[in-house]
């Protein structure tokens, strides 16, 4: 490929901070009152104006946009498109007389094959802006008729500050938890809630491990977030394993990369239970059984190692397999215990460990990978120690070749499914195409043990040393969860009061094994924006009994649209649209920085939230008005543009190069550390030297660098808890045995068939649900998949109406009876509302289970609690023989 040279983007040179080694965005350093002195001095003349006009902020016009200033024969104006599905396509939009007129793909990116980007969904946004379900003004619950009526936004704003205020001085501050989904949507609208939540402490609720999305494989072996390649990259793959992933469709703007590398010659494996549009697009479809991932990559590992096809010099160099262990205790052997040795001073956060080089033990220094060359990987000896007991001790490289002995390739084929001559050409291609790229989806982490498969796999690319090079490495495209930059100076207010809370523990109540903060009450109210967890996440059903029974005192959202979670609340504000505001937005999918711009004014009275929140803190902390600027609706949009101006200054590195006017032109590029104009993920962990793990923004480098004391790549874990439950090194635990089953034996008895619920074509979660033009081509009806064998054992039939159905839940829907499924599930397509489905959310039937390995450490959206959507067992039975017939089939 020719990639480079379509690149007008910069490539910043390598430093420190660059390459994930600067501290902390946490307390980053915030201009002065954290925006700039234009929206503060302006702004205190805007206040001065609401103050005299009173009660007269309700009849204020929303800000100009641009269509306002548009010639009469009307403009292009480019935007960005940016639901929570990580496209962040770039779009533009016809505007002309104040209104969107015609969507269009702005196929304006340096790099051509980034050219177009965008799918029916966001072409069909005007559907969704004007559509019958768009909140043009604020609500509030009445409390005579218990209905949401509109209402002026000074009666919204003051009804919310009042119950939050009360709620605060009942139960404390942290007993408000804030859903604000994840970050890369958004950083001046959604930061505004952010730095509302920061300043109040208030609970913020980790959007990455409430979504499920967060893979707790990368911060156990890893020590960071993640880290994982930018598509472009992925047409330099030459051997690529997709394990539930479906970037045909959920990655739709991206999946032609992995075409561009099956025409440059590479292979792409998809692994996955079901015939999917990825599976039909790649070289070869495994078809794996659900959830046994694991065991496929500890056979692949297996077979690698027994026929001395791994790479040990970067075993040796860059992971913990020269390590040595306590075969007594299980523990690492630390080299201030050993004699002789020198160590060498390091951060609090690291430990010093013991290798054996040329027979004799040496200190491995964390903070310099790779300065003590020639470790040895295979010792299995005795050690004397300075207290003059001598102990049994091998290396982790030993212990992982005993424990992975009985996983032989019949072993793998006994579990998985697959064939063991597929697991053994698999693996050897592994070992002798480079680069390799593992690709982890959604689907194959949102399991209990997801955990574990994404260790097994991170072993495959780590053995084969397919990590720091161009188009190698293990990625998890979730959703649009990652902080790219230091966003502190915005979304952190001065003297911060910033706490954060897992929603598990308001279902599981606590735990024995917990780390993690949880109000002394529990959340007695929240605060949603940008999520609709009433119908999105499995604390759904929580959510709406708690409600219904008063327990959850108070919802206050932030919506474009009257979803569930709107209708549940006592105060819904409503929010300005992509097309309607400055929001700044950045995917882990590609390298653009891009802005949403003001195309058109909200209808109505919408506002966007910028505005909102500061109306909140001025309610709610008075004292704290010079944190925000005091813009009327009218200066909302210079105020964003203010704050875009401040976030990029202090942005560090990675985007301090971008201006406010480069970004009104296009998108500008990410810098990055390594050289090349593509990203490349641990390139200075490799070629450098540096420890892992990288930095994982926000979060202070020490608190999540100890993750990983070792700085290397760790596959043995010796934290108790591991070793408790015999996952000291990556292994494989079967489904619902620790979930379901331990909570109800009989449970498979009554509900034989797993739950899968996949991401849509159609949706992005519950967004663009009620889009009509998406909604006709599913001939406005949810389906349940089975396999054929499995329906004609229920006496079900294609086009029957069914309900899907456990102890917890119950759905309806459309049968349809495909062979590409694998036995033993019934897949839907998450993000349905309610309403089609028959008034319960398709989550009821989910449990947010705990994985006591989640709650070892706490870093919200790092080393937390993870749901698992996938970890559900239910039944099916007929509700009405070919009810749904005529539209399934046509
Ligand atoms: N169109 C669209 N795109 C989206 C989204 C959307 O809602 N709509 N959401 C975005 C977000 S936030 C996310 S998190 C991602 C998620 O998107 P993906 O990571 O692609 O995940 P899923 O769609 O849940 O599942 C992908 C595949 O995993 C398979 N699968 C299920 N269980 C297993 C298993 O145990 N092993 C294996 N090997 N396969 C399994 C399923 O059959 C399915 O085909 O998509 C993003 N992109
Ligand atoms: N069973 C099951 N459940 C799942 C999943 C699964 O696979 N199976 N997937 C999970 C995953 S991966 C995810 S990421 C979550 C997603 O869960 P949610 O984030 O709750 O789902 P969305 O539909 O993306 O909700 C986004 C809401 O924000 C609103 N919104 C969009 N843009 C803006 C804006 O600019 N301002 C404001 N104020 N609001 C805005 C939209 O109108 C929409 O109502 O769902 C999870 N739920
Ligand atoms: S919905 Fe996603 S893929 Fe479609 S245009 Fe918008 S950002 Fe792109
Ligand atoms: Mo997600």
């Amino acid at each position: 490929m020719k990639e480079t040279e379509h690149i007008k983007g910069r490539t910043l040179p390598v430093n420190d901070t660059l390459a994930g080694h600067d501290i902390s965005d946490e307390h980053g350093a915030p201009a002065p009152h954290g925006v700039s002195r234009r929206a503060f001095v302006g702004g205190l003349a805007a206040t001065t104006c609401a103050l005299a006009a009173g009660g007269m902020i309700a009849g204020i016009p929303a800000a100009k946009s641009l269509a306002e200033n548009a010639p009469s024969e009307g403009m292009w104006v480019r935007t960005t498109c940016a639901p929570n599905c990580t496209g962040s396509c770039g779009m533009k939009a016809f505007v002309k007389d104040g209104q969107i007129k015609m969507v269009s793909q702005a196929a304006d990116y340096p790099y051509e094959h980034y050219n177009p980007r965008g799918c029916l969904k966001g072409l069909s946004i005007n559907t969704m802006i004007h559509g019958p379900e768009r909140l043009t003004k604020p609500l509030v619950r009445n409390a005579q008729t218990g209905k949401m009526e509109q209402t002026s936004w000074e009666n919204a704003l003051d009804t919310a500050a009042s119950k939050l205020q009360e709620i605060a001085r009942k139960y404390g501050p942290d007993s408000i938890g804030v859903i604000w989904q994840v970050q890369g949507t958004g950083h001046i609208q959604k930061g505004s809630l952010i730095r509302l939540t920061k300043s109040l402490g208030w609970s913020a609720i980790g959007g990455y491990e409430l979504n499920g999305d967060l893979p707790m494989f990368w911060p156990e072996t890893f020590g960071c977030q993640s880290e994982e390649l930018e598509s472009y990259a992925w047409e330099d793959s030459r051997y690529t394993l997709i394990f539930g992933s479906n970037p045909m469709v959920t990655r739709l703007p991206d999946s032609h990369f992995l075409n561009f590398s099956r025409e440059a010659g590479g292979k792409v494996v998809c692994f996955d239970p079901n015939y999917s549009a990825t599976a039909e697009k790649s070289t070869d479809w495994v078809q794996i059984k659900p959830d046994t991932d694991a065991a496929f990559a500890l056979a692949a590992a297996r077979y690698i190692i027994e026929n001395n096809l791994h790479d040990k010099e970067f075993c040796a160099n860059f992971t913990d397999l020269p390590l040595l262990i306590n075969t007594n205790t299980g523990k690492r052997v630390l080299a201030r215990d050993v004699p002789g040795l020198t160590l060498p001073s390091v951060p609090e956060y690291r430990e010093v460990y013991v290798a054996l080089k040329n027979g004799a033990p040496v200190c491995v220094d964390p903070e310099h990978l790779g300065s003590t060359p020639d470790l040895q990987l295979e010792v299995n000896t005795q050690l004397t120690l300075k207290n003059g007991s001598t102990i049994p001790v091998k290396s982790s490289m030993v212990l992982l070749r005993e424990s992975l002995a009985p996983c032989t390739l019949e072993w793998g084929e006994s579990i998985t499914g697959v064939p063991a001559k597929t697991i053994q050409t698999i693996a050897h291609n592994c070992a002798t195409i480079k680069p390799l790229h593992i690709i982890l989806g959604g689907s194959a982490i949102q399991w209990h043990h997801g955990d574990l498969k994404g260790r097994a796999c991170s072993l495959l690319v780590a053995l084969t040393g397919n990590l720091g090079k161009l188009g190698a490495g293990i990625s998890t495209y979730v959703g649009q969860y990652k902080t790219r930059f230091k966003a502190a100076s915005w979304l952190v207010p001065p003297n911060p009061n910033a706490t954060s809370a897992p929603f598990h523990y308001a279902v599981n109540g606590r735990t024995p094994t917990m780390s993690a903060p949880f109000p002394k009450s529990g959340f007695k109210a929240l605060v949603v924006g940008w999520g609709n967890p009433f119908e999105q996440h499995n604390v759904a059903n929580w959510l709406r009994s708690a409600r219904e029974k008063g327990d959850l005192e108070c919802v206050i959202s932030f919506d474009f649209q009257q979803t569930k979670t709107v209708e549940y609340s006592d105060v819904a504000f409503a929010c300005a649209s992509w097309y309607e505001k400055t929001e700044l937005v950045i995917t882990p999918l590609h390298p653009w920085v891009q802005l949403e711009r003001p195309l058109v004014d909200p209808p109505g009275e919408a506002r966007p939230e910028l505005w909102i929140c500061k109306e909140l803190a001025n309610r709610l902390a008075p004292e704290r008005k010079n944190q925000w600027p005091q813009c009327t609706p009218e200066q909302a949009e210079s105020a964003a543009e203010d704050v875009l101006a401040t976030l990029l200054k202090n942005g560090g590195p990675t985007i301090e190069h971008i201006t406010v006017d480069d970004l009104k032109k296009g998108p500008c590029k990410l810098a990055h550390a390594n050289p090349g104009e593509k990203a490349i993920p641990f390139y200075v962990q490799i070629h450098e030297g540096k420890p892992f793990p990288t930095v994982s923004r926000p979060n202070p480098y020490p608190k999540t660098a100890k993750f990983v004391k070792s700085g290397r790549i760790e596959f043995y874990k010796d934290e108790d808890r591991f070793l408790q439950f015999k996952e000291q090194l990556p292994c494989y635990k079967p489904a619902f045995v620790d979930t379901e089953l331990k909570a109800d034996p009989d449970a498979l008895k009554k509900f034989p068939f797993a739950y899968v619920t996949r991401n849509s074509l159609f949706r992005v979660h519950s967004t663009y649900s009620n889009n009509p033009f998406m909604l006709e081509l599913q001939n406005n009806t949810p389906k349940a998949f089975m396999n054929p064998h499995d329906a004609e054992e229920k006496g079900l039939h294609q086009g029957d109406v069914v309900e899907v159905y456990n102890d917890r839940g119950r759905i309806s829907a459309a049968l349809v009876c495909d062979p590409g499924m694998a036995p033993g599930q019934v897949i839907f397509d998450q993000g349905w509302w309610s309403r089609y489905t028959g008034e319960e959310s398709y989550n009821s039937l989910i449990f947010p289970w705990i994985n006591p390995i989640h709650e070892i450490y706490y870093m919200s959206s790092v080393w937390s609690p993870n749901m698992a959507w996938n970890e559900c067992l239910c039944n099916v039975r007929l509700l009405e023989a070919g009810g749904a017939r005529k539209e399934v089939m046509s």
